[in-house]
């Protein structure tokens, strides 16, 4: 990235910015979407800032993907949820607010209304109420 400003992600990252971390290795990183769709709205990001997903090195997007992969049980089971919207917002044009890349991974629940994609409504939670869902997430890894 051109932009020397760390994004908001990569400070969450640092630890400069609070946020509720459930899940970390050497080159990503996973937390709570602080404007969550539902309960257990989670971003997986690279720790190295790349805005889109063609900017941003095989390996890595491999590492990132991988890590959908080991959260998405976790978050499933710890919400209850019957389904996830796993999903990039890859670039300003497709909606994406945060030039970070990060997946989305958004708990459904069947008849929830909501529709099939990475948008609309949210919700307001507290930070205790942030923090209860990022160890029920976190707990449900523990097996892994
Ligand atoms: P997008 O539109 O795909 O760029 O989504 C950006 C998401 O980032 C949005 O769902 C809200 C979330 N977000 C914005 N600022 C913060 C923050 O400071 N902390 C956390 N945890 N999430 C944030």
């Amino acid at each position: 990235m051109s932009d020397d400003e760390p994004t908001i992600f990569e400070r969450i990252v640092d630890g400069d910015l609070p946020g509720h971390v459930i899940y970390e290795d050497e080159t990503t990183a996973a937390f709570l979407d602080a404007n969550p769709i539902r309960r257990g709205h989670t971003l997986v990001v690279p720790k190295e800032p790349h805005q889109r997903l063609r900017e941003t090195p095989q390996g890595l997007v491999q590492d990132v993907f991988g890590t959908v992969r080991t959260v998405a049980p976790w978050i499933e089971e710890a919400v209850g949820a019957d389904g996830l919207n796993i999903g990039v917002n890859d670039g300003p044009a497709a909606g994406q607010e945060v030039h970070h890349l990060h997946v989305h991974i958004v708990p459904r629940h069947e008849g929830d209304g909501g529709g099939p994609t990475i948008g609309g409504p949210r919700e307001r939670h507290s930070d205790e109420e942030f923090a209860e869902t990022a160890a029920d997430i976190r707990a449900a890894g523990d097996g892994d």
